[in-house]
C-alpha cells in the first residue's frame, strides 16, 4: 500500500507526528508543509495525481489545521480521493470552524481534538499505533514541547529543526530528522554537530533582534515587539523575551507581514488576536497570522488597533 504523510514542518510535533506515521508505515513518503497557499497546493497536486492511478493510496495530513480560506481548494479533491477508495486521514488538534468541519468531514477520515489539551503527536499515537512504547514516548515529548509542561527533559530538537528550515533541502533535511525519531533517536553526533553550527547563528541573531525590540501599553496589557529571525524557535525564545521583559503579551514581527503570537500569562488568548489578521489562527497560547504591514511601527499601530478592539474596557476591568 503506497502511504503518504503530510505533516507541518515548523515544529517538534510536525515532526513526531511524521515519526510516528513512519513507524506504522516504513515505506510512507513524507511531506513537510507550512501554512502558505503553495504547502496546500503541493498536497491537492499529489492527491489529484494518486487519483488518476488504480492503486490504493494513503494519505495522512497531520498537525495542520485547516482554515476557511483553503476549503474550496481541498474538497474537490478530498471528494475525488473519496469516489477512488483512496483513504485521507486528516489528524490534527488546531481550532477548525463549524464550516470547515462540516464542508470535508463527509469525504475524509477527520481525527479532531479541539479541547486544546492533546497535541497531534498524541492523536497520532491513539489512531495509528496504541500502545506502542516508542511512539508513546515520542508523543509525550510532543506534549511537553506544545504545551510547555516542562515536566520531561527535551533535547534541542525544536531549534534544529528552525536550523534545518533555513536550508534550501529543509524537506529532506527534516525528513532525516523524522527517521531518526522514528528509530527512537532522540540526540546523536551529527545533530549535535549541526546544533553547533546553529548555535553560533542563533546566539548572534538574538543579541540584535534583543536590542531592537520594543514594548508599549495597550489597554493596560504589556505589549513586546519583537522581530522574527530565521534561526529562533519562536516559543522558546519568547520565554527568554518574557524572562527580560515580564511582559504579557510578545508580537514577533518580520518583513513579510508575518506575525507570531505568544502570551506569558492568560490574560488575553492569542488565537483572538490572529484571528482579527490574514489567515489568523492557531491556540490560545500561540497563534499567528499575517498583517499587510511590515514596517515596526505600523505592526505596533495594527496590534494597536485590534487589541483595543478586542478589549475595550481590558484597563477598566483589571485596575
Ligand atoms: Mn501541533
Amino acid at each position: 500500500m503506497k502511504v503518504t504523510l503530510f505533516s507541518h514542518e515548523s515544529d517538534l510535533d510536525g515532526l513526531i507526528s511524521a515519526s510516528i506515521g513512519l513507524i506504522r508505515f516504513p515505506q510512507a513518503k513524507v511531506i513537510f508543509l507550512g501554512y502558505s497557499k503553495e504547502s496546500f497546493l503541493t498536497l491537492v497536486e499529489k492527491i489529484s495525481i494518486a487519483n488518476k492511478i488504480n492503486e490504493k493510496h494513503t494519505f495522512i495530513i497531520s498537525d495542520l489545521g485547516l482554515s476557511d480560506s483553503f476549503v474550496d481548494l481541498l474538497k474537490n479533491v478530498f471528494i475525488d480521493s473519496s469516489k477512488n477508495k483512496n483513504d485521507l486521514i486528516w489528524v490534527d488538534h488546531h481550532p477548525w470552524s463549524e464550516n470547515s468541519i462540516n464542508e470535508v468531514n463527509e469525504y475524509i477520515e477527520l481525527v479532531l481534538d479541539q479541547t486544546g489539551k492533546k497535541c497531534a503527536s498524541e492523536l497520532m499515537y491513539e489512531r495509528f499505533l496504541v500502545g506502542n512504547e516508542r511512539a508513546k514516548i515520542l508523543a509525550s515529548l510532543a506534549h511537553a514541547m506544545d504545551f510547555f509542561t516542562k515536566d520531561q527533559y527535551l533535547t534541542p530538537i525544536s531549534e534544529l529543526i528552525k536550523y534545518y528550515l533555513s536550508f534550501q533541502d529543509s524537506g529532506s533535511r527534516l525528513f532525516n530528522l523524522s527517521i531518526r525519531l522514528s528509530k527512537g533517536i532522540l540526540w546523536d553526533v551529527d545533530m549535535e554537530n549541526d546544533y553547533r553550527k546553529y548555535s553560533i547563528l542563533s546566539n548572534n541573531d538574538k543579541k540584535e533582534v534583543l536590542s531592537s525590540m520594543r514594548k508599549r501599553n495597550i489597554n493596560c496589557l504589556d505589549v513586546v515587539f519583537v522581530k522574527s529571525s530565521k534561526y529562533l524557535q519562536t516559543s522558546l525564545f519568547s520565554e527568554e523575551v518574557f524572562k527580560i521583559t515580564n511582559a504579557d503579551l510578545a508580537i514577533f514581527y518580520d518583513e513579510n507581514g508575518k506575525i507570531s503570537i505568544r502570551r506569558n500569562n492568560e490574560k488575553i488568548a492569542c488565537n483572538e488576536i490572529a484571528e482579527c489578521m490574514l489567515f489568523g489562527g492557531g491556540h490560545k497560547y500561540a497563534a499567528g497570522g499575517y498583517l499587510k504591514v511590515t514596517t515596526l511601527e505600523d505592526v505596533i499601530k495594527e496590534i494597536e488597533r485590534i487589541v483595543s478592539n478586542l478589549y475595550p474596557n481590558y484597563g477598566k476591568i483589571t485596575k
